[in-house]
Order: C-alpha cells, then sequence, then structure tokens
C-alpha cells in the first residue's frame, strides 16, 4: 500500500508546485497531488506498464513546507542492473540499453545515493548535451530525478544543448555544484548506436574514480546509503532494510525518487519554478563565449581573420559546435561566414562519426588539401566524411576530390560516398573498412561498402549508415596541405602559449599529457622549466592538477587539447589558440608579404625541438575474449621482461603497466596501459579503449623520437615501421584478435 510521509525534517529540501508563468507553455497550476496514482498524466511516459503493475508498493512522498505548496515525490521501485561501470569518460551504451527500463534512472540515483547530500540538496545542477538521439527524453528524467532527490535549480542549455567544454564553463562560472553531460562523444548517435552520460562535479571536472565507483557500487546494491537522517523514516517505509550500521545508517532501498513535474520545455529561455525546484533554460554560447574573449585578444585574432591574404574553415560537422561557430568565429571575429560549413546541427549531426580524426571530415580535406587550400582549417566533433591528416606533420599529401595521395605512397579513393581516410600516411573506411598502410585502395572500397575482417558487411553506403554525434571537446588542426597531429598541437601551443595567449601571459603553471600520448609536450616544459605531468588516458585525471594551480595546458593524442579555463578538452579553444599563435607571429606582415604559415610553424618547432613521430593503431570491436588474453599475456611479459633485454634494434629500458599515483589526492590508478620504452626514447603501449560500447577496442600506440632535422620531412607510417611490426609480434596480436589490419590509424 502506498504510503503518504512527511519528510520536511529528512529531505533537506522541500518541493512546492507553484503556478508556472501564465505564459508559458509549461503552466501547470497547482493540482492535488497526494496519493497520485501512477497513471497521472503528469508522470513521465518512461514508466513501463511492468512498472505500473510494480506500483502498488510505491510510496508517494508528499514533501511540503508550512509556506507554500510543495510537489509530490513519487518513489519509483526499481532492481540493481548490472554492467553500469562508468569507463573512460561516462557510462556509453547503446540506446537500446538506455531505453530499457529504469536503466538510466537507476544511474542517476545511484548517482544522488553516491554524492554527500550537502553536495545537491538544494543546489545548483547544469544540464547539457550534443543533441544526439534520445537526448531529449533523458532531459526529461534526469530532470525529474534530480528534483526528486532536493536539487534546487538546475540550469538546462535550450534544446537540452550544450558542448562539453561549455558545461564545464557553465559549471564553473554560475559556482554550480556539478552537471550532467548527455553524449557518448566521439561514439556514433542514432536509435541504433551509442548513448551516454557523465557527470562533472563543482570545478567542471570530470567526476574522478573515487565518485564513479561509488556510484556502480550503488546501481549493483542499489543502493547502500550512509544517510543519518533516515534513521527517522525507517519505522513507515515498509521498502527499506538495514543492512549495515557502519559508518551511520546503511539501507538498502529499491527506489527512484521521481518529482511529480511535467515535462520541462527546454525550447524557450527562462526560469520555470516547481515550488523549491526551478529550471532554467540557458543559452549555450553567452558564457563559453564570453570565457573565451577573456582568455584569447580577439582583436588579434580579428586582425588575421579579416586579411584578404589568409583564409580560414571551420568544419562544425552538423554537431554541436555549430551553436558556437557563427557567434563566435563570424559575429565575434569577423570570419567570412562562408568558412563555416556544416554549421548547423542536426539531431542526427547529417548522419556521420563524430570523431574529428583523420577519418572523417572529407568536406574539409578536400579543401585543405586541395587546390589553392585555405591557410588554416579545423574541425570539432561531429559528422564529417574523410578526414585527412596524416603523415603526422608536414607532408606532402593531396587529396582530390576523388583521390587523396599520400607521400608514402598511400593512395586513397574517397569518392561518393566512400569515406576512407588518410591517417599518418594510412587509410580506413568509415564502415569500418580495414585500413591499409602505402597501399592503393581496391576498386571495389571506392563505393562504400566493404567487408570488414570478420566477414560482416559495414559501411555500405558510406556515410550515410553512420549516425553521428558530437559533443565539441576534440579538436583538429589542419594548415594548407598539412595536418598538425594532436601530440604535435598542445606541444607548440604550450611553446608559445606566454606570447600569443592573454590568458598564459604569466606563463603556464605547468604541463600535462596522457601516457600514451607522444613526448612532444614533455620536451616543452623541460625547455620552459615547467612542472610536467603525465597522467592515465581520459580528462578526468588532469582536473585535480589543474584545480592545485600545478596544471594549465595539457592535451591527448586523441584530439583532445585544453588548459585549466574549464576542466574538460575543448575544441574551439583549440582553434582560438592555433588562431593566436598564427596572428601572432604574422601580426607585423604588410599586405603582400608571405605569412608564416601552420606548417612553417610546426616544422620550426621540430627544429627547435626535435620530432617525436607518433601513430595509433585501433582494433575495434574484437571478441573481449581474444583482447583479454591478449592484455593478459602481455602482462605477464611485463613481470618477466628485464632492462637491457634487446627487441629487435631497440633495447628495453623498462617495460610496466602504467600506475599514477595522483600527485595532489593520492589516489592511485593501475593497470592504465602497457608500455615498452626503449632505451632511445621510442615507446610501444597497448591498451583497451574504454568508451566503446561493443567487444573490446585494442589501441596501440608507437612513438619514435627524431632529433635530425633531415629526417623530419619522412612519413610518419615509414619512420615508425619497424616499431610497429615490433610491437604486431610482441603482442601476438593477430594470434590473439585474429586481426589481420587495423580499422582506424592516426
Ligand atoms: C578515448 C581516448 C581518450 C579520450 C576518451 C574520451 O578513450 O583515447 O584519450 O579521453 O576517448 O574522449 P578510450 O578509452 O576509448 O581510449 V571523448 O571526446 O569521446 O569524451
Ligand atoms: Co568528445
Amino acid at each position: 500500500m502506498a504510503s503518504v510521509l512527511r519528510l520536511e525534517n529528512v529531505f533537506t529540501s522541500s518541493f512546492k508546485l507553484s503556478s508556472a508563468p501564465s505564459n508559458s507553455s509549461l503552466s501547470n497550476p497547482t493540482r492535488p497531488y497526494s496519493l497520485l496514482s501512477f497513471s497521472s498524466p503528469l508522470l513521465p511516459a518512461l514508466i513501463s506498464p511492468k512498472l505500473h503493475r510494480r506500483t502498488s508498493s510505491a510510496a508517494i512522498f508528499k514533501v511540503s513546507s508550512s509556506s507554500s505548496p510543495s510537489t509530490a515525490i513519487c518513489s519509483v521501485p526499481t532492481e540493481p542492473i548490472e554492467g553500469q561501470k562508468t569507463g573512460t569518460s561516462g557510462l556509453r551504451k547503446k540506446v537500446k540499453i538506455f531505453k530499457q527500463e529504469n536503466y538510466l534512472a537507476n544511474w542517476i540515483q545511484a548517482l544522488f545515493d553516491s554524492l554527500p547530500p550537502e553536495d545537491f540538496k538544494n543546489g545548483l545542477l547544469v544540464l547539457g548535451g550534443d543533441g544526439r538521439y534520445f537526448n531529449q527524453e533523458a532531459a526529461q528524467i534526469i530532470i525529474k530525478i534530480a528534483a526528486g532527490n532536493g536539487v534546487g535549480k538546475i540550469l538546462v542549455g535550450k534544446e537540452g544543448i550544450t558542448s562539453t567544454p561549455a558545461v564545464s564553463a557553465v559549471i564553473r562560472k554560475r559556482k554550480a555544484n556539478g552537471g550532467f553531460i548527455m553524449s557518448a562523444s566521439h561514439n556514433p548517435g542514432g536509435p541504433e548506436y551509442d548513448w551516454g552520460i557523465k557527470f562533472n562535479y563543482n570545478s567542471g571536472q570530470p567526476a574522478p574514480e573515487s565518485i564513479t565507483d561509488k556510484i556502480y557500487g550503488n546501481t549493483l546494491s542499489l543502493g547502500f546509503r550512509y544517510h543519518k537522517v533516515m534513521l527517522s523514516i525507517l519505522s513507515n517505509a515498509g521498502g527499506f532494510v538495514i543492512t549495515n550500521l557502519n559508518g551511520g545508517i546503511a539501507i538498502q532501498i529499491s527506489e527512484i525518487k521521481k518529482a511529480d513535474i511535467p515535462d520541462v520545455d527546454l525550447s524557450r529561455l527562462g526560469v520555470t519554478e516547481y515550488g523549491n525546484f526551478s529550471v532554467e533554460v540557458i543559452d549555450p554560447v553567452s558564457d563559453y563565449l564570453e570565457l573565451m574573449e577573456d582568455v584569447f585578444d580577439f582583436q588579434l585574432i580579428k586582425s588575421l581573420l579579416s586579411r584578404s591574404d589568409f583564409r580560414f574553415m571551420f568544419d562544425a560537422m552538423h554537431a554541436v559546435t555549430g551553436a558556437y561557430a557563427k557567434p563566435i568565429f563570424v559575429d565575434k571575429l569577423g570570419a567570412n561566414p562562408d568558412s563555416i560549413t556544416n554549421g548547423v546541427p542536426l539531431e542526427d549531426f547529417g548522419h556521420g562519426h563524430p570523431d574529428p580524426n583523420l577519418t572523417y571530415a572529407k568536406d574539409l580535406v578536400d579543401v585543405m588539401f586541395g587546390e589553392n587550400g585555405p591557410d588554416f582549417g579545423a574541425a570539432s566533433d561531429g559528422k564529417g566524411g574523410v578526414v585527412v591528416g596524416g603523415l603526422g606533420g608536414r607532408s606532402t599529401t593531396r587529396l582530390g576530390p576523388d583521390k587523396l595521395v599520400a607521400s608514402g605512397g598511400a593512395t586513397v579513393a574517397a569518392s561518393g560516398g566512400a569515406t576512407l581516410a588518410l591517417t599518418g600516411g594510412c587509410i580506413r573506411s568509415l564502415g569500418g573498412t580495414v585500413g591499409k598502410c602505402s597501399t592503393e585502395v581496391p576498386k571495389e572500397e571506392e563505393d562504400g561498402g566493404s567487408i570488414g575482417d570478420d566477414g560482416s558487411e559495414r559501411g555500405v553506403g558510406g556515410l550515410d549508415e553512420v549516425p553521428c554525434g558530437g559533443d565539441g571537446d576534440r579538436n583538429m588542426i589542419l594548415g594548407r596541405d598539412f595536418f598538425v597531429t594532436p601530440s604535435d598541437s598542445v606541444a607548440i601551443i604550450a611553446a608559445n602559449a606566454q606570447a600569443a595567449i592573454p590568458y598564459f601571459q604569466s606563463g603556464p603553471k605547468g604541463l600535462a599529457r596522457s601516457m600514451p600520448t607522444s613526448g612532444a609536450l614533455d620536451r616543452v616544459a623541460k625547455k620552459l622549466n615547467l612542472p610536467f605531468f603525465e597522467v592515465p588516458t581520459g580528462w578526468k585525471f588532469f582536473g585535480n592538477l589543474m584545480d592545485a594551480g600545478k596544471l594549465s595546458i595539457c592535451g591527448e593524442e586523441s584530439f583532445g587539447t585544453g588548459s585549466d579555463h574549464i576542466r574538460e578538452k575543448d575544441g574551439i579553444w583549440a582553434v582560438l589558440a592555433w588562431l593566436s599563435l598564427i596572428a601572432y607571429r604574422n601580426k607585423d606582415k604588410k599586405p603582400g608579404e608571405k605569412l608564416i604559415s601552420v606548417s612553417d610553424i610546426v616544422m620550426e618547432h621540430w627544429a627547435t625541438y626535435g620530432r617525436n613521430f607518433f601513430s595509433r593503431y585501433d582494433y575495434e570491436e574484437c571478441e573481449s575474449e581474444g583482447a583479454n588474453k591478449m592484455i593478459g599475456y602481455l602482462r605477464d611479459l611485463v613481470s618477466k621482461s628485464k632492462a637491457g633485454e634487446k627487441y629487435g634494434n631497440y633495447i628495453l629500458q623498462f617495460v610496466d603497466d602504467f600506475t599514477y599515483t595522483d600527485p595532489v589526492d593520492g589516489s592511485v590508478a593501475s593497470k592504465q596501459g602497457i608500455r615498452f620504452v626503449f632505451t632511445d626514447g621510442s615507446r610501444i603501449i597497448f591498451r583497451l579503449s574504454g568508451t566503446g560500447s561493443a567487444g573490446a577496442t585494442v589501441r596501440i600506440y608507437v612513438e619514435q623520437f627524431e632529433p635530425d632535422v633531415s629526417k623530419h620531412d619522412m612519413d610518419a607510417q615509414t619512420a615508425l615501421k619497424p616499431l610497429i611490426d615490433l610491437a604486431l609480434s610482441v603482442s601476438k596480436l593477430k594470434e590473439f584478435t585474429g586481426r589481420e589490419k587495423p580499422t582506424v590509424i592516426t
């Protein structure tokens, strides 16, 4: 039997349902709510028939205060769900899984059960996302559960859209307690693809493992909460069981707390109040834009973009940065409106893959590597076609409408729907066609469809077959006929930041990279005499260092670059940083004088610091069993290998499974990637992806340092071939995974 409990003293926040503004479509006059049945039209449609049947035991808590009417909070019964462990960046699963009964709701409830109440009760949270499929539905679920758990106010980006970096910026600026990001980032979106959710806390930083582990624990046992105040309701609440008396009262519950409020209209800016809870729909751009204006010298960038001898191109790839590109680049910085391509965010992002690596931005690459290409091109997460980069630096790559030719000898056809990419001198097709190095692509692959390694048909129809998302945190930097690797990009930004970017005018405090990212940044830190940190893969590991004032600029090889202006990697920031560098270097150039180009800047950097050749091979969606066995085999090797052993021409300096101890809070992250480091500084690294939603993705990273300027021109794949061969033989990858070739090479 449902019960009504007076919980004023239990839930520190009270919910009052007030009349919404009468001119609002959200208007929902106060109505009787006590003992609302679950068939209430106000309840989310998400409550499935099964749940309806189970509601006989549901408690509906009427939480009231003496001064105003309150909002009912429903207790929706639920059960633990397996497999909700967050990976490198949030919880990512197929949409179909997230749509299962209570799947998302359980995770959100488990999150609130994991946080100290003072971190959210009556507090302020932010909600944003990349606009991918299921976000609208998910936003309503999150809002109701947040309200049900006592959150005071939620700021939501209009239409639920806010880029990942902008969510971080809003959390910081509005001093929010934290925020949700509805995105599976670089994973494709759509009904057949992925959805994801991430929680960032009050510095704007992705929740560390100490929090995500607790959430995971709570999803399994929904939930063991240590909540002294709950004691007062034990006698009344039939569904509550005392399970543990450790450190307060531990109560196993099996409920999701949802406020009984109508769906919120996210299409209009403004505040809607529901008693003590309110939702404010905000412009997703303004706070972020203001921050960018503080960080960069917009006048300097404007002076570059207004030059007739400098041409700029930004591909927003129909994803979330589309909402930011025009207000920032065109309206504020004076770029030609034509320089923004795919600038309109689409719900399905125009069907593409959201990863702005060298695989998915055909339009931009066509232009950048075409005859008389622009001087600077950039893309952020979203849909694209082929993205060329490749050659890991200076390249003689040319891309015509139908053909791509790499200096390493790779020829890639990119006609029609085919989406082949030249990456570091190698190629892949969008649909998962096996990447090939320095080879001619067979004709049949040009038409989009192809047979994957496992014999499955993939990618037929090319781009149109793969919907996507994209949350604006990644970036790709291109010059004319030139691709800048992300590992070089962060190093070059760091080397030039103090001179070109006002935010860094007193110099960066410290630099950091993820472990597999190349050592180019290390060399800059050394030269500038700056503190330097190497953290595991995933942006969440940078946050503590930033909060402690030890870190300003950092990056990952996976097209992530950023700084402590927020606590996420930031695609638009990286583009503005590069524009600042170029503008600064050319500020005294008279019209007609030759400008210092992107490739000049990179070549000059290599001449000063040496070049770190770098490449990553991805073997996507392998059978988990084989991939895990391979990692097990490598771990075994780690324990047996000794310094001084010969691996081909390389001499082992050390091998380990990377463990990181956070210098700020002492937390330890172990098993973060197996690395073989050789005496000449070359490295081979193996790890499994923590963002995939099916099977296991093996990533191999190889790196080699080259001090000799005369060799800097080399194709990265050529330079790295011996190391790549070594990586394949050391790991017995073919044997364990059955894969002949990688699916992606960057
Ligand atoms: C990948 C990248 C990692 C990045 C993460 C999230 O993780 O390698 O560097 O931080 O994606 O990026 P993994 O575990 O699959 O290798 V995003 O733009 O998808 O939030
Ligand atoms: Co992303």
